[in-house]
């Protein structure tokens, strides 16, 4: 079953809260289990304008989903939260994306795989580095210790909110 990591995202409507039901939706789906989860990280938010800062996380997940219908799963929890697509950027309840799935590089008009901003973002590669090897070697050839070591973690904090995510291994 592909191992696949997924950056949940908020910061509008209480973000604890949604990255909490993000954690419990994903546990629900059927095809998926949840093997691990990254603590909860505070940032500024990159992006237009003044936005509220983000809370984000990293879970680890194996699923029999194909990719695009992981994304569809992902795209129908982000509604149910009340998503609304606007701006780009902008200011979300809630943002699930599709890190990496298993080590397959996808390029669809819906899915880029791996998530062409990951390399850049400290939110998305600290968190992920607690739940994935820094060893690994993602699609382009760059092991995740690389990625990290481009990216400091300035402006990055660790919380100590803890999320359930209703691990199953
Ligand atoms: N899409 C393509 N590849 C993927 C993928 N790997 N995972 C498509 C998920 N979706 C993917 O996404 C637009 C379209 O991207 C989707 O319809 C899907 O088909 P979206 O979530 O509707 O729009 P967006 O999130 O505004 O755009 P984008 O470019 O995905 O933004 P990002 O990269 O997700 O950035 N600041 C902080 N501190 N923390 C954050 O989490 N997040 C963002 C959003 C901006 N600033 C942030 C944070
Ligand atoms: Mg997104």
């Amino acid at each position: 079953m592909p191992l696949a990591y997924i950056a949940l995202g908020s910061n509008l409507e209480n973000p604890a809260q949604q990255l909490q039901a993000a954690a419990d939706a994903l546990a629900a789906l059927t095809e998926v289990r949840i093997l691990a989860g990254s603590s909860v990280f505070r940032s500024a938010a990159v992006g237009p304008g003044q936005q509220p800062d983000y809370l984000n996380a990293v879970a680890a997940i194996d699923t029999s989903l194909g990719a695009e219908d992981l994304l569809d799963r992902l795209q129908a929890i982000e509604r149910a939260r009340g998503r609304e697509r606007t701006v780009r950027w902008g200011p979300r309840t809630l943002d699930l994306d599709i890190l990496l799935y298993g080590d397959q590089r996808i390029c669809s008009s819906r899915l880029q795989v791996p998530h062409p901003a990951m390399a850049q973002r400290h939110f998305v590669l600290y968190p992920l580095a607690e739940v994935c090897p820094r060893d690994v070697v993602l699609p382009g050839g760059d092991t995740l210790a690389m990625l990290l070591s481009r990216c400091p973690a300035d402006g990055l904090a660790e919380t100590d909110l803890e999320l359930n995510y209703h691990l199953q291994h």
